[in-house]
């Protein structure tokens, strides 16, 4: 009698890992939409660019006229959300870092997915019908706020999240000028062509401390050397309104902020509903809805 072997499902983007491996090249495209029949907001030239680099800034994405009440927007929802509600992440010394969901919190927010200069994008650049994967503030305060440590969202969410392929996109929106010394958005450039394996089981709970300051699922220090030896490190700078397009597999990460002059973006991560989540690749339980959405995936309608 023989028995029956179940094939193993290869992992194509294997992390977590308890041994270092050796960084994997990208399977996928960046850029889905068919090139030869494409219609949207993003030329030829924006196609390849954000092909090629992994980012694509387009200022202006909030008019000038229509972001100033965004500040009132979000003092709002600190006050209204309770102090121990999941949704707020707060600094050490208790000042709010993230404010997770906020499309389901605002309509200011949600008319800012759906708008013109946001929604064809991100349908371009994933060639279809898009969902929110997961959506924040992120407020990073004058002399306090601290950055982020270098990573890959596509890890985090692969690992984390069971997110299958790379075939999402980040689009971050200032909603206060974005300087290049008040903690602003560093990116490696084509770093996304790339997979980089992090060594480390994922603990229980890693969000609860992840969102604050991320131990597991980052690369190591050699790692990051040579890619910003290959690549160089590029940033995201611009006024109140300017977004940064950003592939859900580029390495990114900011530094802390100890100017008087507050950097606030909305950061909204489209997912193609060809790409819905499923269990995770390299923890034990799935993360929250508001961390990554399985429910409210139905693609946005306008
Ligand atoms: O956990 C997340 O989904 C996001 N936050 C962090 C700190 N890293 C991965 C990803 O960007
Ligand atoms: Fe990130």
């Amino acid at each position: 009698m023989s028995i029956a072997v179940l094939p193993t499902l290869r992992d194509p983007y294997p992390s977590r890992l308890d041994h270092a491996i050796s960084p994997i090249a990208r399977e996928e495209p960046t850029v889905w939409c068919d090139r030869r029949s494409n219609s949207g907001p993003l030329g030829p030239d924006d196609l390849d660019r954000f092909d090629e680099r992994g980012y694509l800034i387009r200022h202006g994405t909030i008019g000038t006229e229509t972001v100033a009440p965004f500040g009132t927007e979000i003092d709002r929802l600190a006050a209204e959300l309770a102090p121990d509600d999941r949704r707020v992440i707060r600094e050490p010394g208790g000042a709010i870092r993230s404010i997770f969901a906020p499309h389901l919190l605002s309509s200011l927010i949600a008319d800012v997915v759906r708008s013109d200069a946001v929604l064809p994008v991100a349908r371009q650049l994933l060639g279809g019908e898009v969902y929110i994967h997961q959506a924040r503030i992120n407020l990073m305060p004058g002399f306090t706020g601290s950055g982020f440590y270098w990573h890959s969202d596509f890890e985090t969410w692969h690992a984390e999240d069971g997110m299958p392929r790379m075939r999402a996109v980040s689009c971050s929106i200032a909603l206060t000028p974005n300087y290049p010394y008040n903690g602003s958005l560093m990116v490696i450039p084509g770093s996304h062509h790339t997979f980089y394996p992090c060594v480390g089981p994922t603990p229980a709970n890693h969000h609860e401390k992840s969102l604050v300051a991320q131990q597991f699922g980052v690369p190591d220090q050699d790692t990051l050397t040579k890619a910003v030896d290959a690549h160089g490190i590029d940033q995201f700078t611009g006024a109140a309104g300017s977004a940064l397009w950003f592939d859900c597999n580029l390495l990114h990460g900011s530094g802390s902020n100890i100017t008087p002059l507050p950097r606030s973006n909305v950061f909204l991560v489209f997912n193609s509903v060809e790409n819905r989540l499923g269990a995770p690749y390299a923890a034990e339980q799935s993360r929250p809805e508001h961390l990554a959405a399985r429910t409210a995936t139905a693609p946005i309608r306008r």
